[in-house]
């Protein structure tokens, strides 16, 4: 990466860069970065507060205080013209843009009140106990291959893609047919956030697919009694939202509820695998669960990155971001400033947590984190049970995503307590 001070109008778009604000031309969306972006984030939190990215001609944020600041100013840095890098106010969405992440008030609220009662920790009660069992259920079949004891077993896929895909389509309500779309829906979104690169061309082949499998899913009658589906659209009876607003918010749910915590997962699976010492204390301290799952999410930052849109002149410091320019949040870069955070590359169940913005903050925060938690909850809490160590057996492999941070391969081998 390369940084100067001095601003060259460098898209087309761009208009001039204040002079003092420092300019690079790294590519956040390049594989190479993507497959290892930490050292990108220190140096962006290096070179200022307020960064330009000239490749894109978008301004980016790197340090904790100034993602923090910007997420909480929803008039200023607003989603309604897209939390990509495509900019509403002059490109068409690919798909209709959501209620909720694709929105601000007043719009925003309603859809935000309903999955909030719909997702809140005391609707997810009656799930607990259930979502327990089957964590149990999964990792003692995993436990009764030899594979898993002894060589090794493909964790990625067996526990962080199969837990969330075992209950998470359940408790929405869908039927059995089609689950599979799912997650490549949900890559492609996330990957529909960063530039046209080839990420995004990988999924142009199943896209129109996968979204007409994902919107028709969305309908009243296809979702079971009882699920969040079905309570999504039971407050379009009472009036809480429209019978038009209802599909677009379980819409919402379907993208943002597999991917995320399929790779939240996956994050707290590796941290404890390449931190041992860490999963002996949890092990001796079992009430560290809570923490281990968020201290993963800051650690890991399954999302992240996410962009705003100035809306009006806006100043951070004393740089002012022009009305309608784009600003490239690096959630995953202010969950490890060292400005906020001591020690911040270590996976520390002794640290407080509490603060990262790895869910987001403010408005937009992040509604299905009780949901998250759970799910992350229920699995390391059958682990705890039966397995005294978790040992990585191979190199771990990345899935390159512009907008996510995941695991395509996690070879583990369990020790059974
Ligand atoms: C932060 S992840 C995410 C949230 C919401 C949506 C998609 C992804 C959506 O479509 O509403």
């Amino acid at each position: 990466m390369t940084t100067t001070s001095t601003s060259t109008p460098a898209t087309s778009r761009a208009r001039a860069v204040p002079a003092h604000v420092p300019v690079s031309d790294a590519d956040p969306f390049a594989l190479d970065t993507l497959a290892d972006p930490n050292p990108l984030h220190e140096a962006l939190r290096e070179a200022g507060p307020v960064v330009h990215l000239s490749r894109y001609g978008v301004y980016a944020l790197a340090r904790y205080e100034e993602v923090h600041t910007a997420l909480v100013d929803w008039q200023s840095f607003c989603s309604s013209a897209g939390v990509g890098l495509s900019n509403f106010r002059h490109e068409e969405p690919w798909r209709p843009p959501s209620l909720l992440l694709e929105a601000d008030p007043p719009r925003h609220d309603a859809p935000r009140v309903v999955l909030e009662k719909v997702l809140s920790p005391r609707a997810l009660r009656r799930l607990r106990e259930r979502w327990v069992a089957d964590a149990h259920d999964l990792v003692d079949d995993l436990l009764s291959r030899p594979a898993t004891t002894r060589g090794g077993f493909e964790a990625a896929r067996e526990i962080a893609q199969a837990f969330p895909l075992r209950v998470f389509p359940d408790a929405v309500g869908l039927p059995a047919e089609g689950r599979e779309n799912l997650l490549p829906y949900g890559d492609h979104t996330f990957n529909a956030f960063g530039p046209p690169n080839e990420l995004v061309a990988r999924g142009t082949g199943h896209i129109g697919r996968t979204s007409a499998w994902v919107a028709a899913q969305c309908a009243r009658e296809v979702l079971a009694p009882e699920g969040f589906g079905a309570q999504i659209w039971a407050a379009s009876d009472t009036g809480d939202i429209s019978p038009q607003q209802a599909p677009l918010i379980v819409r919402s749910l379907l993208t943002a509820g597999v991917d995320t915590t399929v790779h939240g997962i996956g994050a707290v699976l590796y941290a404890f695998a390449s931190n041992p010492e860490q999963y002996e204390r949890v092990r001796a301290e079992p009430r560290l669960l809570r923490v281990a799952f968020d201290e993963a999410v800051r650690w890991e930052s399954p999302v992240q990155t996410f962009f705003r849109t100035a809306e009006g002149d806006v100043r951070i410091g004393d740089t002012v971001v022009p009305d309608g320019e784009k600003v490239l949040m690096f959630l995953a870069s202010a969950n490890r400033d060292p400005r906020r955070w001591e020690d911040p590359d270590t996976f520390d169940l002794t640290r407080d947590p509490s603060g990262h913005v790895g869910f987001g903050m403010g408005i937009h925060q992040c509604v299905g984190q009780h949901v998250a938690r759970l799910e992350a909850e229920a699995v390391m809490t059958a682990l705890l049970e039966r397995v005294e160590r978790i040992e990585l057996v191979g190199e771990p492999r990345r899935h390159l995503n512009n907008t996510l941070r995941a695991w395509a391969s996690m070879p583990l081998r369990f020790h059974t307590a």
